[in-house]
């Protein structure tokens, strides 16, 4: 069996979960839940990132030990899963053993290594300049702008400060080459091309040597034979990906199925780190790279910058609870072109519920299941010669899996959908064009035919948005008499069986009516 290894970014986990964190990880929910429809042995990783600065600053303002804090707090990323159904394989905390391990491996195997120009990977040295604790990350004085306030910022907001202290750096300087080369010979290597674009144009600016230890607090991995430093927080946090795949244990059976990584997906913030430190790291250490790194877009909040400071942080169980998970799934994926930016709103929420949701796939399903019930004896109906109309729908929606496993290749989630919900505008169509309430006085075999047509429809439109709404797809294809275990794409071709009782049918995509506001007096 192939096997597939998809990731998110592990969160800081000093941070409340919003729709950004969900996002992410929806997206490669999605993916992973295709592949192993698809055939594939998938191992799906999540977890949080839990040293550093920002971390250890939050504790104390909590007034716990870092470790008390990272303990209680994890816990949330924990929920945000169950609130979002993600079906992960594992879940890493980067205060884990088998993490402390790994990080300090990959450290010992970049020490022991040399650049493509012969020096050594790391040395020892004095790191003078700016540091943005918010972003845990290190930035050259041409980098900062001036905030509103007067005060130099990171290019993302963030406060910086002046840190001057002794530091082990990673020669990123000689590998600046090695990496132009990489991103030559692997195109796919970073998505979208936008974004190769940008990382291109960075490496070929020069590259400085990166500083990847800290001496000023202590809540980090100990730098192995120098325990006055800890690991710089990135290069601890990236390795996340390797420890979870069993190393050091590079011989083991994990390692060699899911080590490279097919899929990093990340925000467009961390692109960076992603494809510059991360891939030199694994160079320098003597491990391969992973297969491709895909950056999405940010949400805004009804056209505003999310931020805990404007208080619009959008929290996904309220979301959740409000609209249900599927609807927010579907709109998640479906309102954005995968890689922009995208604006939530409740009306743009609505729209596609109270659309494409209610209006077009739940009342295709509802309208042909009630006739069946009522009509054809609540069992799948004889089909008779199929027609040119009956062969054209099918194929459209026998066509679907081939579509959409290009798209989702591309992580082009909402190309997808769009794709399927083509479909489903094709199937109501047809059922307006077939008018199976005329043929019941008429041709009533032909009626069954057309009946059985769009039962066979649906049931392949359901395959293809299994991985996108789980519960509610499972449930129709409940309806349909479709077994739990008939629901992989092996099962694809294999045609619903005439004669087959189905349970009485019910609605699967209610129209969503905002509550009417409180009358006033
Ligand atoms: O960066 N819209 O963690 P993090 C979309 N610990 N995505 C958003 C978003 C928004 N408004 N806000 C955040 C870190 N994100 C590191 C990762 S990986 C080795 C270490 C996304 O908790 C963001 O783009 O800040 C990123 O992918 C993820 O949430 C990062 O969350």
């Amino acid at each position: 069996m192939k096997s597939y290894y998809i990731t998110t970014p592990i969160y800081y986990v000093n941070d409340v979960p919003h729709i950004g964190h969900a996002y992410t990880t929806l997206a490669c929910d999605v993916l992973a839940r295709f592949k192993r429809l698809d055939g594939f042995d998938v191992f799906f990783l999540t977890g949080t990132d839990e040293h550093g600065q920002k971390v250890e600053k939050s504790a104390i303002a909590a007034g716990m030990s870092p470790k008390e804090f990272t303990d209680k707090v994890s816990a949330n990323f924990r929920a945000l899963g169950a609130t979002m159904g993600y079906s992960n394989d594992d879940f890493i905390r980067t205060t884990e053993d088998r993490h402390i391990r790994s990080s300090q491996a990959i450290w010992q195997a970049m020490a022991a290594r040399k650049t493509p120009l012969g020096r050594d990977n790391i040395y020892l040295g004095k790191y003078d300049g700016w540091y943005a604790v918010r972003d845990e990350a290190y930035y050259d004085e041409s980098e900062l702008v001036t905030g509103p306030d007067g005060k130099k910022r990171a290019p993302s907001g963030a406060e910086v400060e002046w840190v001057e202290e002794p530091s082990y750096f990673f020669r990123l300087s000689d590998w600046g080459d090695w990496l132009l080369a990489f991103y030559k010979s692997n195109p796919d290597a970073v998505g979208p091309a936008t974004r190769l674009n940008e990382v291109r144009s960075f490496v070929e600016q020069g590259l400085h040597d990166l500083s990847i230890s800290r001496t000023t607090f202590g809540w980090g991995v100990k730098v192995p034979g120098d325990e006055k430093h800890v690991m710089y927080v990135w290069l601890d946090a990236l390795t996340n990906y390797i420890t979870a795949a069993g190393y050091p244990d590079v011989e083991g059976e994990k390692f060699r199925r899911f080590w490279p990584a097919d899929l990093h997906m990340v925000g467009k913030d961390i692109v960076r780190f992603h494809t510059v430190y991360w891939p030199a790291f694994l160079a320098a250490a003597g491990i391969a790279t992973p297969k491709r790194v895909f950056a999405h877009g940010w949400w805004t909040n009804e056209g505003q910058k999310i931020s805990k400071s404007l208080g619009n942080v959008i929290d996904p169980v309220k979301l959740v609870e409000k609209y249900g998970l599927d609807p927010v799934r579907y709109f998640l994926l479906r309102e954005v072109s995968f890689g922009q930016d995208g604006d939530f709103s409740n009306s743009a929420m609505v729209r596609r519920m109270n659309t494409d949701l209610a209006n077009d796939l739940g009342n295709l399903a509802q309208r042909v299941l009630s006739f069946v019930a009522k009509n054809a004896g609540g069992e799948v109906p004889q089909h008779g010669a199929l027609a040119d109309a009956d062969r054209a729908l099918l194929g459209a929606a026998g066509d679907l899996l081939v579509t959409i496993r290009a798209e989702l290749d591309q992580q082009a989630f909402h190309k997808a959908l769009e794709a399927t919900f083509a479909v489903v505008a094709e199937a109501n169509r047809y059922v307006d064009a077939q008018a199976p309430w005329t043929l019941r006085k008429t041709d009533p075999a032909r009626m069954a035919t057309v009946l059985y047509v769009l039962m066979e429809t649906i049931r392949l439109i359901g395959f293809a948005l299994q991985p996108f709404m789980p519960t509610t797809i499972g449930r129709l294809l409940d309806l349909l008499a479709v077994g739990a275990d008939a629901r992989s794409f092996s099962h694809w071709d294999w045609a619903l069986k005439p004669g087959t009782k189905l349970p009485a049918p019910s609605g699967l995509f209610p129209r969503f009516v905002e509550d009417a506001p409180a009358a006033k007096g």
